[in-house]
């Protein structure tokens, strides 16, 4: 039989919801679309034909709700995957782990969650507007130097070729996200590889007061070609997504929706309505589905 886990390890609140998130397990649709920014949660809701449950601590914003009859939750998880670490450690628990005894349940509940956020293109050829789902994610963050997983053959050799290419003094990682997923929502998405940074200027290269320390970090990346693997886009938390997922066991897709080329310095601010694009169309996939 497994562990209890301590207090300190797992934090629950006095009314039993889980310490960060603030949910209980029945506030929770076993598909989850996960956004950035708070304010677009009720961009997705809007669509909902009821929303039975909405709550929010810090800058996770949960509405749990039907569309088209199916349940969904959608939740906001701010920018980074140091913030992806903590959702989905969160939202595992309250599926896998019985938080009243603390012990980890025996049978494994798989979740699937779809982040939907925006994201740079690196590439002149996917301009502003695109709508692409990530095949991989790779990180130039540090979560994966506190987890032991395993990597691909392919995965490995990206890892080591973006640390050659960019001469980094660590090996970045790379995880594969899920394929059921793809193949459920990636229809009429282009399919590219998403690199994640650990911050939003230097680490992708822009220069405000402070000079980076790769400027042309994107094109360096936008151009490495590894017998044919390409990467395509950057944001903060694909990696951690899929990274997570595959430690917990979760299937986990990131879809991005382009509103900025950093090769072409093309941003439209119209960009922007392709956002509410990539929302409708994955709320039609997951209700036809
Ligand atoms: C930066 O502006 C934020 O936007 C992107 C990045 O990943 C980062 O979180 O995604 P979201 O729009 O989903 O937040």
């Amino acid at each position: 039989m497994s562990k209890r886990i301590p207090e300190s390890e797992l934090i629950i609140n006095p009314d039993g919801s889980i310490y960060h998130l603030n949910l209980k397990p029945e506030h929770l649709a076993s598909t989850v679309i996960a956004v950035g920014d708070p304010e677009r949660v009720s961009k997705v809701s809007r669509y909902f034909d009821e929303i039975e449950f909405s709550i929010s601590k810090r800058e996770f914003v949960t509405h749990t709700g039907y569309y088209k009859g199916k349940r969904l939750t959608v939740m906001s998880t701010g920018m980074g995957t140091d913030n992806i670490e903590i959702f989905m450690t969160e939202l595992d628990a309250l599926v896998n782990i019985d938080l009243r005894t603390r012990i980890p349940k025996e049978n494994h509940t798989t979740l699937n969650i779809i982040r939907v956020g925006t994201s740079g293109s690196m590439r002149k050829e996917i301009p502003a507007g695109t709508m692409l789902a990530s095949e991989y994610g790779i990180g130039l963050d540090t979560l994966m130097a506190f987890y032991n997983t395993e990597y691909s053959h392919l995965e490995q050799k990206v890892g080591r070729k973006i640390q050659e290419d960019l001469e980094l003094s660590f090996t970045p990682y790379c995880v594969k996200g899920s394929k059921k997923l793809l193949d459920l929502l990636g229809e009429g998405l282009l399919i590219g590889n998403t690199v994640t940074c650990p911050g939003f200027f230097g680490p992708q290269g822009r220069e405000v007061r402070i000079k980076p320390a790769i400027p042309d970090i994107i094109e360096k990346l936008g151009n490495m070609d590894l017998d044919g693997f390409k990467l395509s886009n950057f944001e903060m938390e694909t990696s951690g997504y899929y990274a997570m997922g595959r430690l917990l066991g979760h299937e986990v897709l990131s879809l991005n929706a382009i509103i900025a080329n950093r090769i072409t310095q093309e941003f439209t601010k119209g960009a922007y309505g392709i956002v509410d694009k990539l929302i409708q169309h994955t709320l039609k996939k997951l209700a036809d589905n």
